[in-house]
């Protein structure tokens, strides 16, 4: 067989692959996978510096299908690659990662072949997408990893960083406005490293894109200071490698490559139209379209003898012999700089260095205190330089979030310093989500900033996080209506339920200075959780921690901060952030008038809910069903703590535009509220 007979035979199993997978599940997306076959054929077999027994090392080019719905293009690629398997401690275990059999059982329980890509479920899988637009969001971030990691380890002679960074996308990426956001900042940053495929097939899901989608797709992005190249013919293979070879040229700009494409090609009835995208074939039209490649009609999941083996001598041998290559690199590199080369090894296994808490601030008792962002600030500063890659920023919010490092050396990351510290978002927490987790599937440790009435801004990608199991840090200030003035747009009501409810997420709203301490100690050693940290923007007294337990128990999510003689309470008053400190006033009032009230402060149902029973039993003791809650929020969820029996003071309404005092008057989050509605439930008026 010819070269060019392998390159086609290849693509024809992608296709026939696709094409059985989806027929077999009744279910999933065959015809984008039909179209790009030639192309994700190319980019693997012919360009991509991927080595299939080493789906992790550090120097790979990442691929993300950020159409997602495509995903037999990546299950086909990861099979006849014959990717190999990692598990969750990065230890590469020897099986391969998607077998035949999960493509047979593609989108069934258990399968390696899920509907859409999976990170942390398919070793091979760079970024879970199936959210349009997210895909080529966290190319983004993946992108600015790459730009930081060369600038901070590449030596002359090492060029420890050098890989690239490839997005496909559909024209549902395109229309999101994530995507429009992050290809604003990937063109702002100069982002050479970066580039994206646009399958242009003119097709969505309700037909032509002549409904909705007729802008200038090029205009806009050469405005974005993106290069721009043009294919027509989606099954031109030499014109796909040129393509490439041009991007990997270009200096100083992102490339998009506009590709037209025809969904479903191949198949007689069914090429152009929107029933491609979403239906099986049908057994009738399996059958025209597999004649229409030269296919045997009546074979499935057939991979034809040679075709393994050309992936073999092509991605396969690249791949091992520039990681083998690399690895002698690195060799080198560790002997002439060991601290660097360590670095880069604790960073892939996402561990900390040896003393990465070291001069952590400890806030003295103050009755006027600080406010929970301006301790994050303090801590972050702090953090920021014993930990090299830890980085981040904020959405425009830097100096209200208190976000920016501002010890001396820590350069904002711009075009010509793409080693700094400081990430400027710009307006943009949809993207800025996208790209923290970009930056932490590249394993730095990266945190992203807004007010917190915005993380709706950013949910999708935040939940995102937690669904690939990255330690990616959202630091959301301005937690309730602490910014009074500024109305119920911006004060946050359902925000707090709503986050605890993403399964694997860790939320912490801090009550005092140290508290915010502590909760940054338990964040910082997350290594498959994301963590939100939730701050007051006005000033909180800073707890006495002589006369209170320590802040060190927010490690256990809730702990007991003010107690009973004894330690047998009457009653509980459980509270967060800043209703920490009313809880407490509240306690101290109870407490001179004989009531023996005890103070639990709550800053993370999630971690608490890890503890054991007993744990949780002694702070929360079930005989004690005298309880409220305080929190400057919806009350949903609540009931879970108070029981039948408890009450809860939260918010049943949005808020209102006034200075905070009148607020927390007007909405009850005083003290007094807490020791009258305590006394009443005692029957102590
Ligand atoms: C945010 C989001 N909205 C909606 C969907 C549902 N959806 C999946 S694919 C698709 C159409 C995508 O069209 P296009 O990107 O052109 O893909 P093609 O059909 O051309 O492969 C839609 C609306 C989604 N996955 N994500
Ligand atoms: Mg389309």
């Amino acid at each position: 067989m010819t070269g060019a007979e392998l390159d086609q035979l290849s693509i024809n199993t992608i296709r026939t692959l696709s094409i059985d997978a989806v027929q077999a599940a009744n279910s999933g997306h065959p015809g984008t996978p039909m179209a790009l076959a030639p192309l994700v054929y190319t980019l693997w077999n012919r360009v991509m510096r991927f080595d299939p027994q080493d789906p992790i090392w550090p120097n790979r080019d990442r691929f993300v299908l950020s159409n997602g719905h495509a995903s037999m293009l990546l299950w086909s690629v990861l099979h006849l690659t014959g990717t190999r398997a990692v598990n969750a401690d990065y230890e590469r275990l020897g099986q391969p990662s998607v077998t035949l059999e999960d493509i047979r059982r593609f989108r069934q329980l258990g399968s390696k072949a899920p509907g859409h890509p999976e990170y942390h479920w398919v070793s091979g899988v760079e970024a879970t997408t199936g959210p349009l637009g997210q895909g080529i969001a966290t190319s983004v971030g993946m992108a600015i990893a790459k730009k930081w990691l060369a600038s901070r380890y590449n030596k002359p002679n090492f060029s420890i960083f050098d890989y690239d960074i490839y997005a496909i996308c559909g024209d549902g990426d395109l229309m999101e406005g994530v995507g429009s956001e992050a290809a604003s900042l990937a063109g702002h940053l100069g982002l050479d490293n970066l580039c994206w495929i646009y399958d242009n097939n003119h097709i969505t899901i309700e037909g032509s894109t002549q409904l909705t989608f007729t802008e200038d797709v090029a205009a806009r992005f050469l405005s974005y200071h993106w290069n721009v190249l043009r294919l027509d013919d989606a099954n031109d293979i030499e014109q796909i490698d040129h393509a490439l070879r041009v991007f990997r040229k270009t200096k100083d700009r992102p490339t998009l490559i506009i590709l037209g494409s025809h969904i479903g090609y191949g198949s007689p009835h069914r090429q152009d139209t929107a029933a491609a995208h979403g239906e099986p074939l049908g057994p009738d039209e399996v059958r025209f379209t597999k004649r229409a490649y030269g296919w045997p009609e009546d074979a499935q999941f057939l991979v034809p003898e040679g075709v393994r083996e050309h992936f073999a001598d092509g991605i396969g041998k690249r791949g091992a012999s520039a990681r083998r290559a690399w690895t002698n690199l690195f060799a080198d590199y560790r002997s002439q700089y060991l601290e660097l080369a360590t670095e880069i090894e604790q960073m892939q296994r996402r561990e900390l260095p040896v003393g990465w808490d070291r001069n952590l601030p400890v806030f003295p008792a103050d009755p006027k205190g600080l406010a929970g962002r301006e301790a994050s600030g303090k801590v972050l500063n702090v953090l920021a330089q014993n930990i090299p890659w830890l980085l981040g920023g904020s959405a425009d919010l830097g100096s209200s979030n208190k976000t920016l490092l501002t010890y001396p050396g820590a350069e904002d990351i711009q075009v010509n310093t793409p080693g700094g510290k400081n990430l400027h978002f710009g307006i943009r927490e949809h993207a800025m989500g996208a790209i923290v987790n970009g930056l932490s599937l590249s394993k730095l440790r990266p945190y992203g900033a807004t007010f917190f009435i915005f993380s709706d801004y950013a949910r999708p990608a935040i939940r995102l996080s937690a669904l690939m199991e990255l330690p990616a840090i959202f630091v959301l200030t301005h937690d309730a209506m602490g910014d009074g003035e500024d109305g119920p747009t911006h004060q946050p009501i359902e925000h707090l339920a709503s986050l605890r409810a993403i399964p694997g997420l860790t939320l912490l709203r801090p009550g005092d200075a140290n508290e915010v301490v502590e909760a940054y100690r338990v964040i910082m050693q997350l290594r498959h959780r994301p963590a939100i940290l939730v701050l007051s923007r006005q000033a909180l007294p800073t707890l006495d921690r002589n006369k209170y337990a320590p802040a060190c128990g927010v490690a256990c999510g809730a702990y007991v901060l003010a107690d009973a003689p004894g330690g047998k309470p009457e009653m509980i008053l459980i509270a967060t952030g800043s209703e920490l400190s009313l809880a407490v006033q509240a306690h101290e009032t109870l407490s001179s008038e004989g009531i023996h009230s005890r103070v639990v402060s709550m800053p993370s149902w999630d971690i608490f809910e890890h503890q054991t029973q007993e744990y949780r039993d002694s702070v929360l003791p079930p005989a004690v069903q005298a309880r409220i809650t305080i929190e400057q929020a919806s009350t949903f969820g609540w009931e879970r703590y108070v029981g039948n029996n408890g009450r809860m003071i939260g918010m049943q309404t949005f808020g209102a535009s006034a200075p905070l005092k009148e607020l927390q008057r007007k909405f009850g989050f005083e003290p007094e509220r807490l020791v009258t509605m305590a006394k009443g439930m005692l029957g102590k008026t």
